[in-house]
């Protein structure tokens, strides 16, 4: 037999995962035991739930699916905004939570770390809305049926599970695990759908005279990253990507014309998205941010819209069409029609050149951005953190191998130290660069000394603009005020004598260089460079961007 516990940890082991990120608290504790029994995964300790949430969404990215164990509400509360962000970002991380002991409910007890009420259900109520699938073991004999069912509805929907687990129920038998393929296997397209929905892609770019590809955020969860490159390859047309989607596209590759943003795309995207008459958009998601505050969305009769299990175009609509079917299939039905590239050749702006700045003079964003592009490689991740870090880092080319990743659907600053944790636990042989800005990395900073415990060499630009710099250009007030910090003094206390966490501050473009030639040979520890800039040295982009956001957030109430 085996236990609750044993069970979780052998399915977490099936679905890929080497690790999970923990935090203890007393109605997890046995289950923390049950978990460590499993020689195929490693426990990871977090600095609290919030993090724990985050680190596991960047564990999500790295590895594509994550665990993290919590305890009853004062634990849960807390790590449900990460999930909420693992939701939002699709990715499939499983939330596990110890619970109260079965008897209490029957006892009529009241007991720590709830509300003070009788109710113990509170929390799964809450769950059910940010996964998608919540469940509670109250009989250990329905433990195999009720996990499997919840990894199996996170990895399908590449959306986060919820899973709670008594105190006293983490040791208590119950069936051996049966065959994976049980959890794993994916859901196939319908054929008859997928047939009409190719057979209609295919007629629609038939006809248009300029037809182009637009990646958007969900390509990936999809699993589609391939096929779509397949398709583009075989219309030989222009390629452009969301922000959320930058590296699902290879960005050397010749039919790459750019970020896709608005007014602030790069490279010209939106010049080419807005002359081509016929766009297929993959996985795209079009909010606020991610138009331009409503000024830059395709829609309408030249739009083809393929999300992950459906198919929209003008006048059909296909259900039960999986993402990655459909763009193989289509491939091989597709006309080749390179009018959008034979168009990009002129519209093409050169790739800003920015010059080198006087190694003395006062460090700015545009010398970070340009070192941070010196250093980038095949091997790295690059995490841009919500901030004037998306304007700084979106610009960045990345060479062949590259990775890319923002959070910009929950958009929750301070997720990306956390996260850059989780990530580089997941793939521990990826060079990882952080963006950062002061005011997001005053709120999980103290999830930098789980990577000097790790040993991580995660490399974080702290971008210290002192403020909220963003929130400046959206709506200005003494409230983007921040209190400054030691940033690099701050990092090396994380050490207390056992660890080897590097912290420097540039305040020119010569430190700069220095520090980071010195971060390079830090590789048992975290390196943070503070990036001391101007209040106001923000990017035009931002400026652009954060007018058009305010624009659409201040729209008066309609009238009734
Ligand atoms: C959890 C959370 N609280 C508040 C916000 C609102 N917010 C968005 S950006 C931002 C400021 C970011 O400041 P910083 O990291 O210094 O970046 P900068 O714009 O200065 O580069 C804030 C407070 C948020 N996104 N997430
Ligand atoms: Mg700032």
């Amino acid at each position: 037999m085996d236990t609750v516990g044993s069970y979780l940890a052998t399915r977490l082991a099936q679905i890929g995962l080497k690790h999970h990120f923990v935090v203890p608290g007393d109605y997890n504790l046995a289950l923390l035991d049950q978990l460590l029994l499993n020689k195929d995964m490693q426990q990871v300790n977090c600095a609290n739930e919030l993090n724990c949430a985050f680190a596991a969404e960047g564990y999500a990215r790295a590895k594509g699916a994550a665990a993290c164990v919590v305890t009853f509400s004062v634990g849960a509360f807390s790590a449900f905004d990460g999930i909420g962000g693992a939701y939002a970002e699709n990715l499939p991380v499983i939330l596990i939570s110890g619970s109260p002991n079965t008897n209490d409910a029957g006892d009529f007890h009241l007991l720590h770390h709830t509300l003070g009420t009788h109710d113990f259900h509170y929390q799964i109520e809450m769950a059910k809305r940010i996964t998608s699938a919540a469940v509670s073991i109250q009989r250990a004999e329905d433990a195999p049926r009720l996990i499997d069912q919840a990894i199996r509805a996170a990895l399908l929907a590449k959306k986060p599970a919820y899973i709670e687990i008594p105190s006293n129920l983490a040791g208590a038998a119950c069936a051996p695990p049966g065959p994976i393929s049980a959890v794993i296997d994916p859901e196939p397209s319908d054929a008859a759908s997928l047939a009409a929905a190719v057979d209609s892609a295919a007629a629609f770019l038939a006809k248009k005279l300029k037809p182009m590809l637009l990646a958007g955020p969900k390509l990936r969860a999809a699993g589609a990253e391939a096929a779509f490159l397949a398709l583009a390859e075989a219309i030989g047309c222009s390629v452009a990507v969301m922000p959320g989607a930058k590296s699902f596209f290879p960005e050397q590759h010749k039919q790459f014309v750019g970020v896709y943003w608005g007014e602030v795309s790069t490279l010209g995207a939106n010049t080419i998205v807005d002359w081509s008459d016929g766009i297929l958009c993959a996985g795209t998601v079009f909010t606020d941010y991610s138009t331009v505050g409503w000024t830059a969305q395709p829609a309408g009769a030249n739009v083809l819209i393929a999300d992950p299990d459906h198919v929209s175009l003008p006048g059909a609509d296909f259900s039960r069409v999986r993402l990655a079917d459909f763009l193989s299939a289509l491939a091989k039905k597709v006309k080749r029609n390179d009018a959008t590239m034979v168009e990009y050749a002129r519209l093409r702006p050169d790739r800003p050149q920015v010059p080198t700045a006087d190694p003395k003079a006062k460090l700015n964003r545009k010398e970070i951005a340009r070192q941070i592009q010196g250093i980038m490689t095949g091997h790295t991740t690059l995490l841009l953190e919500t901030g004037d870090s998306w304007f700084n880092g979106i610009e960045t080319s990345l060479p062949d191998g590259a990775r890319f990743e923002i959070e910009m659907q929950w958009g929750h600053i301070g997720w990306s130290v956390p996260a850059s944790f989780g990530y580089a636990v997941g793939s521990p042989n990826r060079k990882i660069v952080v963006m950062v800005g002061d005011g997001s990395f005053q709120m999980t900073a103290q999830e930098v000394s789980q990577m000097v415990r790790h040993n991580l060499p995660v490399l974080l630009f702290l971008i210290n603009n002192h403020g909220y710099t963003i929130e400046v250009e959206i709506h200005d007030g003494p409230y983007n005020n921040i209190k400054n910090w030691d940033y690099g003094a701050l990092i090396e206390a994380f050490n207390a004598g056992e660890g080897h966490a590097k912290g420097y501050r540039a305040t020119n473009g010569g430190e700069l260089a220095e520090a980071i030639t010195k971060a390079a040979t830090n590789t048992k520890g975290p390196t943070l460079i503070e990036c001391v800039i101007d209040r106001d040295d923000c990017t035009r982009e931002l400026i652009r961007w954060g007018h058009q956001v305010a624009a659409a957030n201040s729209r008066p109430p309609r009238k009734a």
